[in-house]
């Protein structure tokens, strides 16, 4: 009968501690205001804007999307291709609930989302559905897991999916050309890669503690 069918969530993922969530908030916010006052972002100004000369708010321009946490499956309650089969596999089953901690490596941005790039061990990989990144970039020949991010935001009137196909561009930019090194920051080196896309490598990486769960909605 149907109460014996699973009830799939809107998606599987890791979801950042609460206290580590504010941490990685403040960082980005201190970041954003950091990039705001540099010369070379002034420069690129239109590529947020639209005019040169127009200031950006960028701490209001990109909009909180809520708790954050790293997708693994989007399930969308089981309409999404291959999610009812993800969400039987063994591994989905025995891990769920449990703690992990996932390596934030970078922090990006484009005119439509900010977001962090999260590099995964072995194990957390076993998580990764396979196909994530053919399916966003069919002609690119992209590692598992090259797709793994924490969305901290989005442009007005877009969706957070956009951040995984930002990244997914800025890996295939950054095998074709080194970006423009601008600077070194506090946390790292900062690169511009063209049309508003920032890459702030982190000088060290960031451990967050994270529960991989579902989440329902
Ligand atoms: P995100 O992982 O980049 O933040 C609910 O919409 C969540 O599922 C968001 O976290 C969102 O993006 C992610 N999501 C939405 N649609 C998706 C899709 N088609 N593929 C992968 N993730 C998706």
């Amino acid at each position: 009968g149907p109460l014996e069918e699973t009830c799939l969530p809107l998606f599987f993922g890791w979801f950042l501690c609460p206290a580590f969530q504010d941490k990685l908030r403040s960082m980005a916010k201190d970041f954003l205001k950091t990039l705001t006052g540099l010369e070379a972002f002034k420069k690129h100004l239109g590529d947020f804007t639209g005019e040169a000369e127009k200031e950006v708010d960028l701490e209001h321009y990109f909009q909180d999307q809520g708790r954050l946490h790293c997708t693994t499956k989007f399930c969308d309650h089981g309409k999404a291709e291959g999610s009812k089969e993800y969400a039987e596999q063994q591994v989905v089953k025995d891990r769920y609930g449990s703690m992990s901690e996932l390596m934030l490596s970078a922090l990006f941005l484009t005119p439509r989302t900010l977001g962090a790039r999260v590099s995964f061990t072995e194990e957390q990989l076993q998580l990764w559905p396979a196909g994530a990144e053919k399916e966003a970039a069919p002609d690119a020949d992209l590692p598992p897991g090259s797709r793994a991010h924490v969305t901290l935001g989005c442009a007005e009137g877009v969706e957070p999916v956009q951040t995984g196909l930002d990244l997914l561009e800025l890996i295939q930019q950054q095998q074709g050309q080194e970006g423009e090194q601008v600077q070194d920051l506090e946390l790292g080196s900062l690169a511009y890669y063209g049309k508003g896309a920032w890459v702030l490598s982190l000088r060290e990486s960031i451990l967050a503690p994270a529960c991989f769960s579902g989440f329902y909605g």
